[in-house]
Order: C-alpha cells, then sequence, then structure tokens
C-alpha cells in the first residue's frame, strides 16, 4: 500500500463519541429487482429508456447486496464504523406505493438490522433514497399531494417494523429528487417541468413532514429522526453584483428552498423574483409550513462540491443545468482547484463554509451529521485521490466543529462501488471495490485508511 503512511488521519481530535459511519442506497447496491415480490421503481423505469443511464446501465444487479448482505457487514465490522446509514426501498415494502405492506421486503431489512446491531453498528435507516414505487409515478409522483400521503404511511410502517434504529432520516436530497428528476431530467422520473418540479419539491416537504408527525406518534425511547439534504455553497464567480445576484438566485435553488421551510419555518423571499412565471404555489396549502418545520433531532447534510455562478442573459439557459426553467444562471469552473476523478471541484473549504453557514442563518439548529461525502472515480484500488479528499474534507469539518457547529458525526459515500445513477457502474465512491462480473469485494487503500483513521480518534 502505497500513500496511506504519507497521507496521515485528521490530526485535530474529534469529539468524543463522535460517529464515523459509511453510507449507501438501496438501488444503488441491492440489485434483486424482482425478488420477494419488489414492485418497479421509478428508477427501473427511467433504466430503460434509451440513453437515459451510461452504456444503458440500471440498478439489476448492482452489488446483490440483497443476497450478499451478510459479506458486507463484516466489511463494515472490519473497519471499525460505528454507524451504517442505509435506505429502505419503498417498491419492496408496498410494490404498489400502498395497500397491504409486504412482510418478505421488511425481514430483508430487519435481518439486517439485527445484523449490524449484533456487531455494535448503529443503523441510520433512510426512507427514501429515490425509488419511488412506479405505480406511483404514475398516479402523478411527487407533483401530487397524494404521494405525500402515501409517504407518510410508508414511513410510519417501516419505523413500526423495524425495531433497533436510532436514527430515522425521512428523505435524502429532496433538491435531487425534485429539481435534477423533474425539471433537469437527469434523473428519474426524467421529467423537464418547472412547475411540477417545484411542486415536486414542496410535496417532498410534506412528505417528510407528514412522516416525522407519525413517526414521533409512535416513537420509541431515545429514537432521533431528521433529514438529509444535499449542500453546496453557491459563491460567486466574480465580484460583481451581477454574479453576487446570480449566486444567490442558485443558493435559493439549492439550498434555502429546503432549509428555510425545514429550519426556519418560511420558504425564501426571493422565491417568485427567482422562479419568475412558474411562480405558481398553488399546490401549498395552510399548515404545511407548521408541519414541514416540526422540530428535528439532527440535520444531516451531504457535501460534495461548491457551486460557482455567474449571471447569465435569461433565454440563453446554462446547457450544463439542463433545466427546464431559467433562473439567470451560468455555473463556471474556476481556475485552480483540483478535480475528482469525475471532475468534481475538490474544495474543502466548502463543506466548512456549509456547516458553518447553517449555525449562522438559522439560530436553533440541530445537531449535524455528515450523511455523506465522498470521491468518484474509476475504481483504482490505490486510490490516493480519495484518501487526500476524506482527509481534508475531515479537517474542513473538524474546523467547523472547532468554530462551534454542533457537528456529530461524518459517514464516507460509499461502502461499496455502486450504481451511481445516470452515470452507471463506471463512477465509482466505494472504499471498496466491486468487481460487477464477480462481485469480489476488494477494500481499497482508502478502507485501510478510513480504518486507521478511525482507530486513531478512539
Ligand atoms: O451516489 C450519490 C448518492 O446517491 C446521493 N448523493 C451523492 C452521491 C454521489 O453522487
Amino acid at each position: 500500500m502505497t500513500a496511506v503512511d504519507e497521507r496521515s488521519g485528521p490530526t485535530r481530535p474529534f469529539p468524543p463519541g463522535f460517529v464515523w459511519g459509511v453510507a449507501t442506497s438501496s438501488y444503488q447496491i441491492e440489485g434483486a429487482v424482482d425478488a420477494d415480490g419488489r414492485g418497479p421503481s421509478i428508477w427501473d423505469a427511467f433504466s430503460r429508456v434509451p440513453g437515459a443511464v451510461a452504456a444503458g446501465e440500471s440498478g439489476d444487479p448492482a452489488c446483490d447486496h440483497y443476497r450478499r448482505w451478510p459479506q458486507d457487514v463484516e466489511l463494515m465490522a472490519g473497519l471499525g464504523v460505528d454507524a451504517y446509514r442505509f435506505s429502505v426501498a419503498w417498491p419492496r415494502v408496498f410494490p404498489d406505493g400502498g395497500g397491504r405492506a409486504d412482510r418478505r421486503g421488511l425481514d430483508f431489512y430487519r435481518r439486517l438490522v439485527d445484523a449490524l446491531n449484533e456487531r455494535g453498528i448503529t443503523p441510520f435507516v433512510t426512507l427514501y433514497h429515490w425509488d419511488l414505487p412506479q405505480a406511483l409515478e404514475e398516479r402523478g409522483g411527487w407533483r401530487v399531494r397524494e404521494t405525500a400521503e402515501r409517504f407518510a404511511e410508508y414511513a410510519a410502517t417501516v419505523h413500526g417494523a423495524l425495531d433497533g434504529v436510532p436514527y430515522w432520516i425521512t428523505l435524502n436530497e429532496p433538491y435531487c429528487s425534485s429539481i435534477t428528476g423533474y425539471a433537469e431530467g437527469r434523473h428519474a422520473p426524467g421529467a423537464r417541468e418547472g412547475h411540477g418540479a417545484l411542486a415536486a419539491a414542496h410535496h417532498l416537504l410534506v412528505g417528510h413532514g407528514l412522516a416525522v408527525a407519525r413517526m414521533r406518534a409512535t416513537a420509541r425511547p431515545g429514537e432521533r429522526i431528521g433529514v438529509t439534504l444535499n449542500m453546496s455553497p453557491a459563491v460567486p464567480a466574480s465580484p460583481s453584483a451581477e454574479d453576487a445576484a446570480a449566486a444567490r438566485r442558485m443558493d435559493l435553488m439549492v439550498n434555502r428552498q429546503f432549509t428555510d421551510p425545514l429550519l426556519g419555518g418560511a420558504y425564501p423571499g426571493d422565491m417568485a423574483e427567482v422562479y419568475g412565471e412558474i411562480s405558481d404555489f398553488s399546490f401549498r396549502r395552510d399548515g404545511d409550513l407548521a408541519l414541514v418545520s416540526a422540530p428535528l433531532d439532527f440535520l444531516g447534510v451531504n457535501y460534495y462540491y461548491p457551486i460557482h455562478a455567474a449571471a447569465a442573459p435569461y433565454g440563453q439557459p446554462d446547457p450544463a443545468l439542463r433545466s427546464a426553467f431559467d433562473i439567470g444562471v451560468r455555473t463556471v469552473a474556476p481556475d485552480g482547484p483540483p478535480v475528482s476523478g469525475l471532475g468534481w471541484r475538490i474544495e474543502p473549504r466548502g463543506l466548512h463554509d456549509t456547516l458553518t453557514g447553517l449555525a449562522g442563518r438559522y439560530p436553533g439548529l440541530p445537531p449535524v451529521f455528515i450523511t455523506e461525502n465522498g470521491y468518484g472515480d474509476a475504481g483504482e484500488l490505490d486510490d490516493t485521490g480519495r484518501i487526500a479528499y476524506l482527509r481534508d474534507h475531515l479537517a474542513a469539518a473538524a474546523e467547523a466543529i472547532g468554530a462551534g457547529v454542533d457537528v456529530r458525526g461524518y459517514f464516507c459515500w460509499s461502502l461499496l462501488d455502486n450504481f451511481e445513477w445516470a452515470r452507471g457502474y463506471a463512477a465509482r465512491f466505494g472504499l471498496v471495490h466491486v468487481d460487477y462480473a464477480t462481485q469480489a469485494r476488494t477494500p481499497k487503500a482508502s478502507y485501510h485508511w478510513y480504518r486507521e483513521t478511525i482507530a486513531g480518534q478512539r
């Protein structure tokens, strides 16, 4: 192994009790898309659309985790993590989105939760990581309120069925589920709409609020409930007033559209101005914001990179955004910062600024878990780029903690190489390499580095 010794772990100690974890999601690792009565999800359908996913790939067979999960739990035990964040596949529990729960789907997660607890690994369960039952999409998907109501029923069912889960996360990255899926068409369901995407964003938040209320009513002692957002600071590309305004518009779309209602109980005041002609918010109902802003026990933050934003003439949308609507912004790639193996900018400062920015904007911010952070490449075993990325982002998190932000844990994305959505299997984020032809798992240099880092912080 090469660079592990030279690239030592973070020198700053993390607070006692800091949670070290890894994260995955159901559709990205499970495979077995027809097993035990699982119904189709929007990703099964979207993957079949020619050109939607690189090389025509899909989440079948992914890492075949549905059958190989005991081996994956052993990999986690070997890593020495405190916690594992995974998601439940809604179509395994309700193959048609609602009705009668399928015991077989729930049993799979019961076995997993039991095995984790037996090894002292705390389960963090995400209820929705993008695999909406296709049957619900055919009734309008997240554009319609009924999906939020079905989500709350599903959440209450899983919550009732799974004992031994202290941490519950309602949604993963509602920005991606709404804007990337319903406005940019890059993710399932592949829609390119303006108003539909805004309705989806709102109904995701309503679904979260309804689910929180249902779970609170039956919570077991010590259970904690939160939500996970992907956050990217929007940095003006230049000191000009125009670029500063463009960055604020981008910040609204990516961050404040979600954080303000969840943490502040109100939508941002500049929302109608930013969304212009698609600003028909008739899907909002009295009482929604009270529901959405019910107190959280923690906030999950996923951070990968900041967005550098410049003003763009309306009518000439940024082709990189591919959005069905126009907010007068162009993203730019500044000179300087290195990029990951996937070409994503590497700016650890963005994680620090996200965390301190949240604490500054929202008095009473609940404790934060960094529920995802990671590095994508083509799958090298000697993945020094990933090690450097993780080390520098952990240092940025430590600095934010030193500045007073209550960060309680860090989850590396991801335990395994997996199905990276529209990029298919070519983009790999794992600490463990997966040979998809044989399903052989091989720990990378970063796996050993992360294990040593965690051990060094004990
Ligand atoms: O793989 C995804 C994950 O599903 C959600 N957050 C970002 C990761 C890397 O793109």
